[in-house]
């Protein structure tokens, strides 16, 4: 399967993937390096000398997304090894590679286009200045394009774990660099987090242009009144996406709206067969895309998930939901009408 040349043929668009969740054990290690930082992993600090360490550190991240805490010593949550992360972006540099390599692997894999998240207050807490992140993020996206043959738009997410008032100057801070920014989104520990925390926020990005999503994270403490919030009521008339939202397929009425609105769903499987049966997962993914929802299959934080990224994602539901090859075509023609390219781009995809 994982020689399969129709899904590595294939011209792909991947619209949910953060970009700080595509370090690898290696570019890890190199920054490490690179500016002098030892590097650590879990609540006990445990210090890791080198890239082998580093990538067995990666395969003990245990716990649903939002556990408290890891089991035991070498053991990670998943929320630790990725904020974990941030520490060793310092300068533009940083961030441009990030996402080149981010791109480069992108490009390998037919990827034609795609929306990778970030996570500014992450950074910027740390005292990095929005204009670091964003003049590599936007130098990487120019060589993607000129380079590569990839094309990008970014989608700025909010930390719905952080302080709401947080919230509204983050996004303002944002506005200097929206030539590049697309979308606005909301990630990070949904834990008694609702989106309508954030309705201020998100009403405004609406009025300002900006595309809407939010991450409902699968079978999480209230999902289906999260999706109904996500659907209902976030930016006034409800989002143009969601991330996950896979549990809408519980629930006929979210199913239905979510079909009227012609709202799209992000699903990163690889993700979810981590911590629930592999039955729980293919269903619902079988049930929306029959249902004529429009699904997309893509790799979330693809370093974190035992690097699994979105080709492997596509072998994964290719064989476990029976997509035939133009169902695969079919879930790219989805991303296709959901994503934010503009319209000339989104006329030339095949
Ligand atoms: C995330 Cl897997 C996941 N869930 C919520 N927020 C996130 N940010 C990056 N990965
Ligand atoms: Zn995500």
């Amino acid at each position: 399967l994982s020689n399969d040349k129709f899904v590595q043929g294939l011209p792909k668009i991947e619209l949910h993937v953060h970009i700080e969740g595509t370090m690898t054990p290696e570019l890890r290690w190199y920054l490490s390096q690179r500016h002098g930082i030892p590097l650590r992993a879990g609540s006990d600090q445990i210090p890791l000398f080198s890239e082998e360490e580093v990538r067995q550190a990666y395969k003990n991240i245990r716990g649903r997304i939002g556990a408290a805490s890891a089991e035991g010593r070498k053991c990670f949550t998943f929320f630790e090894i990725y904020y974990g992360g941030f520490d060793l972006l310092q300068c533009e540099e940083d961030f441009f590679l990030l996402a080149v390599c981010y791109f480069e692997r992108a490009a390998d894999m037919n990827v034609r286009y795609c929306e990778p998240f970030f996570d500014p207050q992450g950074h910027t807490r740390r005292g990095i200045p929005f204009e670091v992140i964003m003049k590599g993020f936007k130098r990487a996206s120019e060589l993607a394009e000129r380079k590569l043959n990839v094309k990008s738009k970014w989608i700025m997410c909010i930390l719905r774990d952080s302080p709401v008032e947080d919230a509204m100057p983050t996004y303002e801070a944002m506005l200097p660099y929206r030539d590049v920014i697309v979308g606005i989104g909301l990630d990070s520990d949904e834990l008694d987090r609702p989106p309508s925390l954030f309705h201020e926020v998100f009403k405004r990005a609406r009025d300002d242009g900006f595309k809407i999503t939010s991450h409902c994270d699968f079978n999480q403490k209230n999902t289906h009144e999260h999706i109904r919030q996500v659907v209902e009521e976030l930016s006034g008339n409800g989002a143009d996406r969601i991330d996950h939202g896979m549990n809408a397929a519980d629930r006929p009425e979210l199913m239905e709206t979510i079909r009227e609105k012609d709202i799209g769903l992000t699903l990163s499987p690889c993700g979810y067969v981590r911590h629930s049966s592999e039955e729980e997962v293919f269903s619902r993914i079988r049930k929306l895309f029959d249902a004529g929802i429009k699904i997309t299959i893509a790799s979330d934080d693809p370093a974190y998930m035992e690097d699994n990224w979105v080709l492997h994602a596509l072998y994964l539901v290719k064989e476990k939901c029976n997509f035939s090859n133009s169902e695969l075509v079919q879930l790219q023609k989805n991303a296709v009408s959901i994503c934010w390219a503009d319209e000339d781009f989104k006329d030339s995809f095949s």
